[in-house]
């Protein structure tokens, strides 16, 4: 059986008489590794090896060797790619070919587009005027933040970690990764890389476990840490809020979404039906970025929902290594129970369902594994709980609207702001929805086309904070102000 054990200070560390726990497979529900859990001694020594490596050698690192120590790792994991591949498909149970394109390409673009952009910064700098024609001269230099704690989900494991590690490195700052405890395999793996690429002993460290009474917990409250970043639902968001409030620590937080699709009747319908296949099943319905809310125009109502229909009746569920298959389970039997939940609630407000409903019947083995139909609903409004709350499963209800306006307030009206997608042949009309709406990132014609130097984040329950480009850097480094009057 795979083990999976924790990283400290440049070590996997043996835990002969340790706690461990199971990876179960989504695909079948076998046990697919048993995974060595942290307790709060070993959290505690990961905390400590992060501070002795950012007060050593790692913290005296001119930014161009960091860059290129970000370059080397980008070759590594390239080297190592297929491994990485297998390791996210073990843990997720995603199509191989999206794990391909997608999560481990991305990985590989984090760490070269941070070397990027941290290389390129330069320093602000002011000139004052004062009395008597005398001057001063201001700039800024950047510093680390310090130890971090990454805390991160188990839906695009390895993507969203390097979207935060990789900046936090390039700004030299130390890290205590917690990966998802459904999802392990690939930060640790990760660390094998990291190490081989140079990385000093105690700058990335990782410790296994679950959040609350466990390894999560555990790290958040520990008061060596400098600053939080995290990714995951709002509910723990806000607990970590709390948990570091007493301490001052900031926080970089990306986290839930309800997010609309805005269809108008001048849409190319081909392309439109294209994006919003990818935007509602992509990955299962499992990306924070997921619409879960499709307004339609009337005139094309019906031609929209059925032709949405028959795409979500076209996807293949399968193994992820079979060719074809473009949809992977849920990551567990629990978040399964949690999305039937909510198509149960569906039902009851009354919803007609267009496809899916329910648990498929694949057998060939699959039928222990988390899987469950892409689901489809008209006949639902804004005010019934599937088009409030954030489900996370390939999942969307169709609501009809007549007016630009309408399809602004119905889009608009959700605690979440995360992202929207705007459809439509109008140029103008693109601009300015995609303008209104109270969302972090607002594609027109697209969805999760990211280039990452642009601010990514969320507005109300769906986040505190901007990251990519400079965004990352300003939070990944404190600035101290420098003031010489000449
Ligand atoms: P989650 O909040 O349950 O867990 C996320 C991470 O936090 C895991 O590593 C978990 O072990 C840890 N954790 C849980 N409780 C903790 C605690 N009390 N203290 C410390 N750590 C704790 O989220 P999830 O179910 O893993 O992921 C799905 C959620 O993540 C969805 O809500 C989704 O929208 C969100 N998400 C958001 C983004 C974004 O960019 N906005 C990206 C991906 C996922
Ligand atoms: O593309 C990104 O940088 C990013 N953070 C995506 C988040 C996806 C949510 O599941």
């Amino acid at each position: 059986m795979r083990c999976i054990r924790n990283f400290v200070d440049g070590d996997f560390v043996e835990h002969d008489d340790g706690a461990c726990f199971d990876k179960i497979d989504p695909v079948d529900g076998s046990v697919g590794a048993r995974v060595h859990e942290a307790d709060a001694v070993l959290v505690g020594r990961a905390v400590t090896a992060a501070r002795r490596a950012l007060d050593g050698a790692w913290g005296a690192t001119a930014v161009g060797q960091r860059a290129a120590l970000l370059r080397k790792v980008a070759e590594r994991i390239e080297d190592r790619f297929e491994d990485f591949v297998a390791a996210e498909v073990a843990d997720t149970g995603k199509p191989v070919a999206q794990a391909r394109d997608l999560d481990v390409a991305r990985a590989v673009a984090n760490f070269r587009s941070f070397a990027d952009t941290v290389a390129a910064t330069g320093q602000t700098s002011f000139m004052t005027d004062l009395a008597a024609g005398r001057q001063a001269l201001n700039y800024a230099v950047r510093k680390p933040l310090g130890v971090l704690a990454v805390v991160v989900p188990w839906n695009l494991p390895l993507l969203l970690l390097t979207w935060k590690l990789a900046p936090a490195l390039a700004c030299g700052n130390t890290v205590v990764v917690k990966p998802s405890e459904q999802t392990p395999s690939t930060a640790t793996l990760l660390a094998e890389v990291l190490a081989e690429a140079g990385v000093p002993p105690g700058v990335y460290n990782v410790v296994h476990g679950s959040g609350p009474g466990a390894a999560g917990e555990f790290l958040i409250a520990h008061p060596g840490i400098d600053g939080v970043t995290f990714t995951g639902s709002t509910a723990t968001g806000a607990g970590i809020m709390a948990a570091v409030a007493p301490r001052v620590r900031p926080v970089s937080f990306e986290l839930g979404g309800k997010n609309a699709a805005l269809v108008f009747a001048d849409a190319d319908i081909d392309e439109t039906l294209a994006g919003l296949t990818r935007s509602v099943f992509a990955n299962t319905g499992q990306v924070c970025l997921c619409t879960e809310r499709v307004y339609v125009q009337r005139p094309i109502f019906d031609e929209v929902a059925e032709g949405l229909a028959q795409r979500a009746r076209d996807l293949r569920l399968g193994r992820p290594q079979e060719a074809g298959t473009t949809t992977g389970p849920l990551i567990s039997a629990e978040h399964r129970a949690k999305v039937l939940r909510y198509y149960r609630l569906a039902e009851e407000a009354g919803a007609k369902t267009l496809v899916g409903g329910g648990i498929p019947e694949l057998g060939d083995g699959l039928d222990g594994g988390s899987w469950i139909e892409p689901t489809l609903w008209t006949g639902l409004t804004n005010v019934d709980r599937p088009l409030r709350e954030e489900i996370f499963g390939p999942v969307a209800a169709l609501v009809p609207f007549d007016t630009e306006d309408e399809a602004v307030a119905l889009a608009n009206d959700t605690d979440y702001g995360l992202a929207s997608s705007v459809w439509t042949t109008n140029l103008s009309r693109g601009h300015r929805v995609a303008q209104r709406m109270n969302v972090g990132i607002s594609w027109v014609n697209t969805w999760f086309l990211r280039d990452l130097r642009s601010p990514f984040g969320g507005v109300g329950l769906s986040g505190i904070g901007r990251e990519g480009g400079q965004h990352s850097l300003d939070f990944y480094s404190e600035p101290t102000n420098v003031c010489v009057q000449l």
